[in-house]
């Protein structure tokens, strides 16, 4: 942090420094003193504000030097910088799927993009009973255009080099996941709680299987030494917001390189976490179409894009098998991103019940048994799912425990 420059920003501030900024005043129109700044922040991290004037609006977020749902977790301010690198390095990949880049200031690590205040959290828009059966689709898109488009598969090693590099001092929010998924729900830690009583057996028998623990321990190797590409990092249902027929990618700020099934696989995961969170079976159903629809679409788009005739830049490695040999190939790849999707959705549906952030996901439920059951029907398909994922191996295997689980209702504790 330069303690010089950095200050954290009201409204008075905001204007004062918008009205400097040419390019996003004219985008506002009329004078600052008449712009609108309005507070939205909503995540765990960041102050968010849109600032509106007559003619437009923008979205303009800023790190603190803390977590902001907690001001005594110190954090460097970072992170609107990968957040801003991220941002631009997957915008031209995916046009349309992410907002628009417009401004970053590293000074007070501020980043402003377009506004989308016309949109949803897709998070808010399911629990508010939306079925919008592009969403799915669009995200399996957008994965497949961002870790193709940043992998070794469509650039030069030494661009993704240089990018892994950069990426690779994002220490910080790396550290969080690191900590929050991939280890305080697999031990005692402070971080952790869950209200429900009823789940304590499910904790206890997780905590206490081999075959979980080597799993997750298995992941987090993964996690950290497989740079295939940038990934987003925290692609949960609070990271998109939508409408019914547009969708974008926010909230690149946990931008890493790392093996492409973790995006896949946050995104899977809480798709699950609204599936056991809505009892109706018709919902359900959707739920289960919409994952679907996600690993279809990404699976399909990123062959594509592999095998498409498009020249590649010059210095990108060329295949050198070709026909049976390299569908063969292509094909153990797709199976290694499919396994580590179904692990890592496992690891997060587990740390969204019992470790540090819980999601909204279950607060609709009025009933507190009903709730418990929800969460514990959840977490009881989690263990399940890393307690076997020797046999899951296909998307329409994951799917089949999940109906079945889902049916079974409430876990059994051994
Ligand atoms: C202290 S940050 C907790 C969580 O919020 C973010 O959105 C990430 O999901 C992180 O794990
Ligand atoms: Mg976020």
């Amino acid at each position: 942090m330069n303690p010089t420059t950095y200050r954290t920003l009201d409204a008075a501030a905001i204007r004062a420094l918008v009205a400097g900024l040419p390019a996003i005043a004219s985008r506002l129109g009329g004078p600052p003193a008449q712009w609108r700044v309005r507070e939205v922040s909503d995540g765990n991290l960041n102050n968010v504000f849109l600032v509106g004037g007559v003619k437009g609006e923008v979205c303009l977020k800023q790190a603190l030097p803390h977590v902001r749902v907690d001001p005594t977790w110190k954090m460097p301010l970072d992170r609107t910088f990968f957040e801003s690198e991220w941002l631009r390095a997957v915008q031209p990949l995916a046009p349309g799927l992410t907002t628009e880049f417009l401004h970053y200031d590293p000074e007070l690590y501020v980043l402003i993009v377009e506004s989308l205040s016309g949109h949803t959290v897709l998070r808010t828009a399911l629990m508010q009973g939306a079925r919008w059966p592009g969403v799915a689709p669009r995200i399996g898109t957008f994965v497949a255009h961002a870790s193709f488009g940043t992998s070794l598969l469509a650039r030069p090693f030494e661009d993704v080099f240089t990018a892994r590099r950069l990426f690779s001092a994002n220490l910080a929010l790396t550290r969080i996941t690191l900590d929050l998924v991939l280890d305080d729900p697999y031990r005692d830690h402070p971080r952790n709680h869950w209200h429900d009583p009823a789940l304590t057996p499910i904790v206890l028998d997780i905590r206490s299987s081999a075959a979980t623990l080597l799993a997750v321990e298995n992941l987090r190797r993964r996690f950290l030494s497989q740079p295939q590409a940038l990934l987003h990092g925290d692609l949960h249902t609070g990271s998109i917001m939508s409408t019914a027929d547009d969708t974008r990618v926010i909230d690149g700020e946990f931008a890493v390189y790392g093996p492409i099934g973790f995006d896949c696989g946050m995104f899977v995961g809480n798709l699950v976490l609204h599936y056991f969170a809505t009892p109706d079976s018709a919902a359900r159903q959707a739920t289960l179409h919409d994952i679907a629809a996600f690993w279809h679409s990404f699976h399909e788009e990123f062959l594509t894009l592999w095998t498409s005739h498009e020249t590649p830049p010059p210095g990108t490695l060329r295949p050198l098998a070709y026909g049976p040999a390299a569908r063969v190939a292509r094909q153990r790849f797709m199976n290694e991103i499919m396994a580590d999707t179904i692990g890592f959705a496992g690891v997060e549906i587990i740390r969204r019940i019992i470790g540090y952030a819980h999601t909204a996901d279950f607060d609709i439920i009025a009933d507190p048994r009903q709730r418990a059951a929800c969460r514990a029907g959840a977490l009881g398909f989690a263990y399940h799912v890393l307690e076997h994922l020797d046999e899951i191996r296909t998307m329409a295997d994951f799917l089949r425990h999940l109906a079945e689980q889902g049916r079974a209702g409430l876990h059994e504790p051994r």
